[in-house]
């Protein structure tokens, strides 16, 4: 018989600003291709590397099949577990959590999950809302964005920003801590296009990424100072006569205070806490006074260290000054998220639905919360679409806590990772192709639905279902708690503008009311209570902020002890051919990304006696890891770099660049910062490969 081949639409589920839609060719039942859809307007027909080689992922031998219980000693890997069937399995799940509630209440319950897929419907609704109504200690989901969403919500009222396809109208554009050809791949051809149309591109960026390199300028601040940068380029502004007065005094408050706190940030004060020329400042400033529309897209490293809100509220307040709002194209954006009409926690939480107040853990936070810092403590984790043993802060410490008898720990995957190896239960999820889902995106404008295409291997379900039989087996029966996938989608779109029929036809659909090539706030009207923007926000006293926009310092970093003992600061950002952790244990993805790598400037690795292709221990008073030295002069003097989110299970040594990371608070919001971080390098003996 000839074979039968389906095309089906759907949604590319990472947690990338630009998410994609596809097209996935079916043969006889398998997933046998992928490609990018040609006709949305942000994918244009192409995917990225990484994800070009998803369905290695979906088809790979490694795909979880069937429940796993564990029979062995925890931290040791798969030879400690067994299979079961998802009767035995899910029982087992409703025991363990009920024994941890049985002495401490519902609050010893936590939910651990994130962005392993973007999906609204298996990723953020059914799981929450289990918990929820289980009366479970609430995540605070901070791990990525939680600095820059504080910050932008005291300033702009909301995460909101300029429409990201007008950039094309641009004269200049600044990408800030934004690594476009890695992270946001689909946004640089629109900047592309800008610059064809005469528009000047300047990289803000510690290290000289292929973005920085591909841009017209390079600017290379020390990391964690870019709120002096934006003081002092608003100094400039201002003393150009080019700030917009009569936008600041329509559309803002707290530009006479702003004024008084840059007479105290002349040029050669930032230029010195930037680590820059102050001609460098000088001649940006002078653009940026000079160009309308001037975008400034903000990528979301610069807000993983402790002034990360400072640093976001600065940059955001640029457009402020210049009234470049007022133009198409013109602006900041830190993401999309807060114009699509979405909303999630009324699915999460319905109204008709009970749900008992909860304290709430910050996740950022874990390695602590399961090491005494939380009272009463958590007894059970139940960790789905993450990989927090490889992606949270200090992870020597989060490793006793997974590692104690009395956690019990549950896990949902989709294939063994760090996190399964300190489960008491493991269980097989779905992939996209196998699932329905309904995902926005933080990149654009557009809503896309993904319906399943393919039947799931072995025994894996659905987060939802698999959610689904949890609370059956608790004996909790809220009709809310059997909701279908497709109810859900149904739910979350009630009210956006964009109906599940017009998804099912179409796939994907403009879902914000904002229009490309217009300017959402092009007459002030922020989602702040009086339509103005804050460039002084009282609220934040109560938080122990400075109300005004202003400049917070690195933790790790200036004169002091222990930047002696710890010389190098050391940055962990995304690696092209990795999505966090995703991808880190597939062939394919490792090959192009190569071992854990430790970058030097040449300076500092002559310094250590370290030359390219040696083993070095990369330590700090938190723990270490190995990595091989690569000497790269796209780094300054005194400033390391890794990329982030490879497996410690696959990684020599044992442990990743989270064993040196702190569990420490941003000043705004409560994000982690891992790129705040100080160690030494030293000569390590080669490692059996
Ligand atoms: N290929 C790939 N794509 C990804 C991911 C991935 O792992 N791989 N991860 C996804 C996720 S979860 C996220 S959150 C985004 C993150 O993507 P980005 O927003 O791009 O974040 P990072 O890669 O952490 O950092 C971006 C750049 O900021 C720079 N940087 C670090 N500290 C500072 C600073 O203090 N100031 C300035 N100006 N720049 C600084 C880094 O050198 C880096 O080049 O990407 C998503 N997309
Ligand atoms: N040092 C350092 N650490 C970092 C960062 C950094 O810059 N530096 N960046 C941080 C950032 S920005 C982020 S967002 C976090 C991300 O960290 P995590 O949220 O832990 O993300 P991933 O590592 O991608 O792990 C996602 C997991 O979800 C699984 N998954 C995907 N889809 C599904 C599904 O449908 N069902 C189930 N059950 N599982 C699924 C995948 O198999 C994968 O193992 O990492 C943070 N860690
Ligand atoms: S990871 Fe990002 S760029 Fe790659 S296919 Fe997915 S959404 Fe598109
Ligand atoms: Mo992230």
């Amino acid at each position: 018989m000839a074979p039968t081949t389906t095309v089906h639409p759907g949604a590319c589920p990472l947690d990338c600003p630009d998410t994609c839609a596809w097209q996935l060719t079916v043969t006889d039942g398998r997933a046998v291709a992928l490609r990018g859809d040609p006709g949305h307007p942000f994918t244009r027909g192409a995917l990225c590397g990484k994800v070009n080689r998803y369905l290695d992922a979906v088809n790979g031998p490694d795909r979880l099949t069937t429940p796993l219980l564990r029979v062995g000693p925890k931290g040791v890997g798969p030879v400690s577990y067994r299979p079961a069937s998802w009767d035995e399995a899910v029982a087992r799940v409703a025991d363990g959590l009920r024994a941890g509630i049985d002495r401490h209440g519902p609050e010893s319950v936590l939910p651990y999950y994130f962005a392993g897929t973007m999906g609204l419907v298996q990723g953020w609704t059914m799981g929450p809302r289990l918990f929820a109504h289980l009366g479970a200690s609430r995540l605070r989901t901070t791990i990525c964005t939680a600095a820059a969403r504080a910050a932008l919500a005291s300033i702009y009222g909301r995460s909101v920003g300029f429409e990201p396809e007008s950039v094309v109208e641009a004269k200049l554009i600044v990408l800030w801590g934004a690594n476009l050809l890695s992270t946001n791949l689909h946004h640089w051809p629109f900047v592309a296009e800008a610059r064809r149309r005469g528009a000047y591109v300047v990289t803000v960026d510690p290290l000289r990424t292929d973005t920085a390199a591909r841009s017209d300028e390079h600017v290379a601040p020390l990391p964690g100072t870019d709120a002096a940068l934006a003081l002092g380029l608003m100094r400039h502004i201002r003393d150009l006569g080019a700030a917009d007065t009569e936008w600041l005094a329509a559309h803002t408050t707290g530009w006479d205070r702003l004024q008084a706190r840059l007479d105290e940030w002349p040029l050669d004060r930032a230029a010195a806490v930037c680590g820059l020329d102050v001609d460098v400042l000088r001649r940006l400033g002078e653009r940026i006074a000079t160009t309308r529309p001037t975008a400034i897209r903000v990528g979301l490293g610069l807000q993983r260290h402790a002034g990360a809100g400072q640093a976001v509220r600065a940059i955001a307040a640029i457009p402020l000054v210049t009234g470049d709002f007022r133009h198409p194209g013109g602006g900041v954006l830190v993401t999309t998220s807060g114009h699509h009409r979405i909303d999630t926690d009324r699915v999460a939480r319905p109204a008709d639905m009970p749900a008992p107040p909860a304290r709430s853990i910050n996740m950022s936070r874990l390695a602590a919360a399961l090491t005494g810092e939380a009272d009463p403590p958590v007894t059970s984790l139940v960790v789905f679409d993450a990989n927090p043993a490889a992606t949270v802060p200090d992870q020597n410490r989060l490793r006793q806590g997974l590692g104690c008898a009395d956690l019990f720990t549950v896990v949902l995957e989709q294939r063994w990772t760090d996190t399964c190896d300190w489960a008491d239960v493991v269980l097989p999820a779905t992939m996209q192709p196998e699932h329905l889902d309904l995902h926005t995106s933080y990149g654009h404008h557009y809503a896309t639905l993904n319906l399943p295409a393919t039947v799931a291997p072995g025994q894996a379900l659905p987060n939802t279902e698999i959610f689904r039989r949890i609370a059956a087996a608790l004996g909790l029966e809220h009709p809310r708690l059997r909701d279908s996938d497709t109810d859900l989608a149904r739910q979350l779109l009630d009210g956006s503008g964009v109906s599940y029929e017009e998804l099912a036809e179409a796939t994907y659909a403009r879902a914000t009311g904002v229009e490309v090539g217009t300017a959402p706030y092009a007459k002030g009207d922020f989602p702040t209570r009086d339509g103005r923007a804050r460039l002084y926000d009282p609220q934040l006293t109560a938080q122990g902020v400075d109300p005004l926009v202003g400049y917070t310092p690195p933790a790790e970093a200036g004169d002091t002890e222990l930047a002696r003992r710890f010389p190098l600061a050391l940055i962990s950002p995304a690696g092209r051919y990795l999505m966090n952790s995703t991808f880190a244990s597939q062939p394919w993805h490792l090959e192009r990304t190569g071992p854990p790598r430790i970058h030097l400037h040449p300076d500092d690795a002559a310094a250590r006696g370290l030359a390219d292709g040696d083993t070095a221990r990369v330590h700090n008073d938190r723990g270490e890891f190995l990595a091989t030295v690569a000497v790269d002069d796209a780094t300054r003097p005194g400033l390391a770099f890794t990329y982030k989110a490879y497996w410690a299970r696959l990684s020599p040594g044992g442990s990743t660049v989270n064993a040196v990371t702190a569990v420490r608070d941003t000043d705004l919001g409560g994000g982690p910062t891992f790129h705040d971080t100080r160690v030494e390098v030293r000569a390590a003996p080669a490692q059996p490969a």
